[in-house]
């Protein structure tokens, strides 16, 4: 079959709303322009999300960045005696919390490395604490790979850990941690921790729960196309089953003071690329980020028109990427992101954790407003 033909076909499979199968997303990856991936994206982007783009006034959060796995993409780590090493006390966590509200933030971004000596507790309490302190910022907190931490030091299940957490005032789960699934990558960049069953067991357990989720996808290193399309599929088939994913974020591969470092960043093309395929591919998905730290302001702007209808937020305190050569801004105020969605010809709607839309009033306070279910999808 010609690649027209081919293409023809996944066109018409787009247009009448009809799922891609593993082949269709190969073709896509090997043999479709930008020009046609971008349109087909666009189609579905604007089906389900219309011309709105969304984002949220938030804070990212790191406590420790002392880990006891060594993944070869990670500049963010450190060593338990290295001088690069860092764990906060309750009161700089409290401070940033404190921080975040005084800005409008609704919602706090809680991840970071696992720490070879401090017990569970230590991030129980976390949660804990600033959810006392602070009741209406929501605890978007620790990945799957956190949480199978959690499970192996304590010897209880994830299941138990997480009902645990969520009475403490955990919200969601951010979606970090699932890099590429399949062992044949897995294994060469992170071989000892969570693998991809544990993955998206946590995140099954959490939808059970009643907690949502966002997934992710670290591409542009060391996978193949296949690998890609082979993890969108797993993600995809997950959803089919609990509906819990909100949003999938494509991570592009930041390569400086990194194990992996010989390997070139991945290209504006490549980040458009993945973008339309991971809106193509997850057809029971409801948003996908373009996350603007990762991505650089320019390419998250164009990726409006590339299947994403949302680009995080504020951010203020990011190191995961920044560790790694980002030279992103560490903060984009409400106004720029407006700014930058408006000239994209989309409309901005600021958003909670949940796709709430938020309504402000004249100053930071806020209170939430509508469910985003604007479009149906
Ligand atoms: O799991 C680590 C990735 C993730 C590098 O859920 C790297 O809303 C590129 O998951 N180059 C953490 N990527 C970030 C994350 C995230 C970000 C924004 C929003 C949400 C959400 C989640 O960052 C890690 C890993 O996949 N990562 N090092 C690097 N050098």
């Amino acid at each position: 079959m010609s690649i027209n033909t081919r293409l023809g076909a996944i066109r018409e499979k787009v247009e009448a709303g009809v799922r891609l199968s593993f082949d269709d997303g190969l073709v896509l990856e090997e043999q479709a322009d930008l020009f046609t991936l971008g349109e087909l994206a666009n189609l579905v982007r604007e089906r389900k999300n219309g011309n709105f783009t969304y984002y949220n006034v938030n804070t990212h959060l790191n406590p420790t960045n002392v880990c006891v796995y060594r993944c070869t993409f990670c500049a963010f780590r450190a060593d338990l005696r290295s001088p690069k090493g860092y764990v906060m006390s309750d009161e700089e966590i409290l401070h940033r919390a404190a921080e975040a509200e005084q800005r409008g933030a609704t919602e706090l971004h809680i991840v970071g490395g696992l720490h070879h000596q401090l017990p569970y507790e230590w991030y129980l309490n976390i949660i804990r604490i600033i959810h006392r302190a602070h009741p209406n910022l929501h605890l978007k907190a620790y990945t799957a790979v956190e949480w199978d931490w959690f499970a192996r030091m304590t010897g209880r299940s994830t299941r138990d850990l997480l009902a645990e957490f969520k009475e403490a005032g955990l919200g969601s789960l951010p979606g970090g941690g699932a890099e590429i699934f399949h062992p044949e990558v897995r294994d060469l960049i992170c071989e000892h921790k969570a693998d991809a069953d544990m993955w998206l067991r946590v995140h099954r357990e959490a939808h059970e729960l009643g907690l949502r989720s966002n997934a992710t996808m670290l591409y542009g290193h060391i996978e193949k196309p296949q690998h890609r399309i082979d993890h969108l599929i797993r993600l995809r088939q997950l959803q089919d089953e609990t509906g819990g994913f909100q949003t999938f974020i494509p991570l592009a591969f930041h390569p400086d003071n990194t194990r992996l470092s010989h390997i070139k960043k991945p290209s504006g093309m490549m980040d458009l690329k993945v973008m339309a395929i991971s809106r193509l591919m997850l057809d029971n998905f409801p948003h996908i980020k373009a996350y603007w730290v990762m991505l650089g302001i320019n390419t998250a702007q164009i990726a409006l028109s590339y299947g994403a209808d949302d680009l995080d937020g504020t951010v203020v305190h990011e190191k995961i990427y920044h560790d790694a050569g980002s030279d992103s801004p560490q903060e984009l105020t409400v106004r720029e992101i407006r700014r930058l969605i408006e000239e994209a010809g989309r409309v901005p709607i600021e958003r909670d954790t949940l796709y709430h839309e938020v309504i402000r009033e004249a100053d930071t306070r806020w209170r939430t407003g509508r469910s985003l279910k604007l479009v149906p999808s």
